[in-house]
């Protein structure tokens, strides 16, 4: 631990005085920053640092002598945000640290600003991540995450000339107080190369070193860890090299490990294929495959007891290639074989799926796995091989079944097998027997079949839009290689069974279950509305909710009455100013508090539709300006904002953010609308500025086309703070119905089994909603500026001969603006308002990740609480 500063100093009675401790560590901050609130906040993180480090190594010691089962999280995104407040709250430290601080002459609220956010995620699944780990610790449940130590997270998103524009995210930059690097703990990595009598040879070599994050349960003594790996060069210099005075050779195996964790791949949907993408995936599954296994062996000398001991749980096909590196490691390192090592294999690995986007499914091209790793190409190969083997009897009696439901067609092609054998008979000069002719046309006929419709199951396929190129489908060998499979919300986890994966459920449907999202109440409510969280507290008499969210169900009586209802108004005024004021700091907006806040923050995503939400807002400021006074004054004001990041390749992303903004600079600037709308694009959404913006929401949409958005979590977390929805049919949107009741909902649009149809009949959409055409006619005139440049974005929804309105926007929007009217028209009506805002929180405890994790460690992990005593 060669970070670890020395505090910990005492006042003589006993107790610790954390101001001291405080001070002390200052000392050890980067040199040369100021004095002032950064450098107190390094002093406060170095001081709550080794508080962390005493609960992880009494943790850690724990659980090495008790060797319970352990899940490990392999992800490669974990979206922590800050950790400040987050681990002196769950440690139990607020008091302590709110009096030093004050003894300083600043407060915790002071200095938590100062933190840089660790954003080495992208959105959904990186934060999912992030909430399990808050989880796991919080249940005792002995596990850890594996990742990868990325020195740029996400991009840091700004605006110039009305654009977004990317800018790099060196989060490091004042060191990282929550790491613990550890030197000794090291493994090689390999790459490249080839096999020689049956054993690869890398061709290239890295080190990958752990850093321990320590992850503090919330009331309990657990501390957890996410280990993220960073690589190293095998040698720092190639001396020979250097001496030959070949400098740049000399240096290039330090520059190959760098870019190896340089930076997180900003692309949450469109699948990358690039090499340096499957490098980052297969070393940090390697090294921790190889760590798990190193610690398994210290205490047990046989691996076959491994399923006993280890899950490893893949976030998403990003770690997939742990199957083969797992068969890698068992066979050729540990001598295993082959069927001994796939029993344990498929005794360890699960699989959670996140989208049913075809485009985001990862398939690597054979060519470059076997490049950069020749000896799991040759494993897939088999697995595949033999998996196939498998399953032919089965797949053959399917073919039986169906080719006898279609015996015309069978006749015919055993003609056609009949000519063809005849045909090659006769080349050879010879003619057929009666009975080789009927042979050829059976084998013929059930080959060519049996064959066709093996090509279903398998794992390598060929590239539908490059015939001759073979592809690896990642996610189908994660389904073969797991004993597991998930989805992420209940209708995902039906769509996956039915549209991604039929062939394989046919075969092991057991394999296949739901484990419904969740977020974690400590960071999405108790720490990030304290306000909210005292009233609910003294309502429940007891702040128990915050590890037991069922409890919040006791909040409903409390909507019925009045006072407690004006307080509840009064604190979401409160969080509706504090969200007033962050606007006005970031973009200079100044915006009423007394309108109706509606937000739509998540990725920007033509599936998610903020051009819908956009649309539907030219048309409210459209309506604001052709409407008498008489009129305006029944209107219902709306401060509408939009946060997110557009993907920097993401053309139509892109524009939609263009358009986002021009809308708001010219209904912002437009004294015609004065306080009636307002629209705000808050740059650079992220962990941090979700914490502002959520508990300052009153409405919030959650709007993608029925069947594309696999959960959804920022639903869940502004349910809980209080905020209704407007959304679809689809991810949790359905569960939180149920759960809140859909009366308190706005559910507009198509359901997710009229999508195929509406899109094969989308071609003659003609029913054009008013609306929606003279919206859409003001972008095209030019309303907003450069209307060139949002031709291509109108005509993706309205251009049937080009976009084609894939994601089905024209015909949802009748129904959303509906929608939307009856927001206003509840919004009228304060008290009702407030009543169901409660009921949102009350109705919602299912959706902490607590309930999310409870239920993978025990039907998917078996995994038990393993706290200290
Ligand atoms: C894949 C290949 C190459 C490069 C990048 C990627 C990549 C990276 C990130 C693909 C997908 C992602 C992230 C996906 C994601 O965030 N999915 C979201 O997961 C949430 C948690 O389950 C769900 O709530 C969201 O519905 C889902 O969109």
């Amino acid at each position: 631990e060669i970070n670890k500063p020395a505090t910990s100093s005492s006042n003589g009675s006993g107790k610790q005085d954390v101001a001291a401790d405080i001070v002390a560590a200052e000392k050890y901050t980067v040199t040369g920053a100021p004095a002032g609130p950064s450098k107190l906040y390094q002093g406060v993180a170095w001081s709550v640092h080794n508080k962390l480090v005493d609960a992880f190594e009494a943790t850690q010691a724990y659980w090495k002598e008790k060797d319970p089962k352990h899940v490990y999280y392999l992800s490669a995104e974990f979206l922590m945000g800050r950790t400040l407040t987050n681990a002196v709250h769950n440690m139990g430290l607020e008091g302590e640290y709110a009096e030093a601080l004050k003894k300083l002459g600043s407060s915790l609220e002071e200095v938590r600003s100062q933190e840089l956010d660790a954003a080495l995620g992208n959105g959904g699944l990186g934060r999912l991540a992030a909430c399990f780990l808050d989880s796991m610790a919080t249940l005792d449940l002995p596990g850890w995450g594996y990742g990868i130590r990325y020195r740029y997270g996400m991009f840091r998103q700004a605006v110039k000339d009305g654009l977004q524009v990317e800018l790099p995210d060196y989060w490091l930059d004042n060191g990282n107080p929550w790491e613990i690097r550890r030197p000794a703990t090291q493994f090689k990595v390999g790459f490249y190369g080839s096999l020689q009598d049956g054993k690869w040879v890398p061709g290239e070599e890295v080190i990958a070193e752990a850093y321990d994050v320590p992850i503090p349960g919330y009331k309990t003594k657990t501390c957890s860890n996410l280990r993220l790996w960073d690589a190293l060069p095998t040698t720092e210099l190639d001396l020979q090299a250097f001496n030959a005075g070949d400098y740049v050779k000399a240096v290039e195996q330090k520059r190959k490990a760098d870019e190896i964790t340089a930076v997180l791949y900003p692309n949450d949907a469109t699948e990358e294929g690039k090499e340096l993408r499957l490098k980052q995936q297969f070393f940090f599954v390697s090294a921790s495959l190889q760590d798990t296994i190193a610690r398994y062996l210290e205490k047990h000398s046989d691996l076959s007891g491994l399923p006993e001991k280890a899950c490893f749980q893949m976030n998403d096909t990003h770690p997939t290639i742990a199957v083969a590196e797992l068969m890698r490691l068992l066979i050729d390192v540990h001598g295993l074989s082959y069927d001994d090592a796939w029993a344990i294999t498929t005794k360890t690995v699960a699989y959670t799926n996140h989208t049913v986007m075809p485009e985001a499914l990862e398939k690597w091209p054979v060519r470059v796995l076997a490049k950069l790793l020749p000896r799991h190409m040759q494993l897939i190969e088999e697995i595949n091989d033999r998996w196939l083997a498998s399953i032919k009897d089965h797949v053959a009696g399917k073919v039986e079944k169906e080719l006898a439901a279609k015996a015309a067609a069978v006749a015919e092609a055993k003609a056609a097998a009949k000519a063809e054998a005849q045909a090659a008979a006769k080349a050879e000069g010879k003619e057929l027997a009666e009975d080789e002719e009927e042979a050829a046309e059976e084998k013929k006929e059930e080959v060519d079949h049996v064959a066709e419709a093996l090509k279903a199951y398998s794992i390598i396929q060929e590239n539908q839009w490059n015939k001759g190129e073979m592809l690896v489908n990642m996610a189908y060998l994660a389904v073969v290689g797991s004993f597991a499979v998930n989805g992420v919300a209940a209708i995902h986890s039906e769509i996956i069974k039915t549209d991604i994966f039929p062939q394989f459920v046919e075969l092991f449907p057991e394999r296949f279950q739901n484990k419904t999202n969740g977020v974690t109440l400590r960071r999405w409510l108790a720490y990030c509305n304290p306000e909210l969280s005292a009233l609910i507290t003294e309502a429940l008499g007891t702040d128990a909710w915050v590890k037991d969210a069922s409890l919040l169900e006791k909040l409903k009586p409390f909507a019925e009455d009045a006072s407690f209802r004006a307080r509840w108004r009064a604190i979401k005024q409160q969080k509706k100013a504090a969200l007033a004021a962050h606007i006005k700091e970031v973009t200079g907006y100044e915006v009423s508090t007394e309108p109706l806040f509606d937000i739509q923050v998540k990725r920007i995503h033509e599936y998610k539709r903020q051009f819908m939400n956009a649309i539907s807002l030219i048309y409210r400021y459209k309506t604001i300006k052709e409407a008498t006074p008489e009129e305006r004054a029944k209107m219902v004001p709306r401060v509408c904002v939009f946060g997110g990041k557009a993907a920097s390749a993401y053309y139509m992303a892109k524009k939609i953010v263009g358009l986002v903004l021009s809308i708001s600079e010219t209904v912002n600037n437009d004294p015609d609308v004065g306080d009636l709308l307002k629209v705000v694009f808050l740059p650079n959404y992220n962990v941090s500025e979700a914490e502002i913006i959520i508990p300052g929401a009153e409405l919030s949409q959650h709007i993608s086309t029925a069947g594309t958005e696999a959960s959804g979590t920022s639903n869940m977390k502004f349910a809980l703070n209080g905020s209704f929805i407007i959304g679809t049919m689809d991810g949790a949107n359905i569960e939180i119905g149920e759960n809140t009741g859909f009366e308190n909902l706005f559910i507009f649009g198509v359901k997710a089994e009229e999508i195929n149809r509406l899109r094969e009949e989308r071609k003659d959409f003609k029913d054009y909603d008013p609306r929606w055409t003279a919206a859409l006619d003001m972008v095209k005139a030019g309303a907003f500026g450069r209307p060139d440049y949002f031709d291509d974005l109108v005509a993706s929804v309205n251009d049937m001969t080009r976009g084609n309105d894939w994601f089905l926007l024209a015909n949802d929007f009748a129904s959303y603006m509906d929608a939307q009217d009856e927001v206003d028209k509840l919004y009228r009506d304060q008290e009702e308002w407030t009543r169901r805002s409660i009921i949102y929180t009350a109705s919602n405890g299912f959706f902490s990740s607590d309930r999310t994790i409870d239920q993978y460690a025990r039907e998917i992990w078996s995994v038990q609480p393993t706290p200290l005593p």
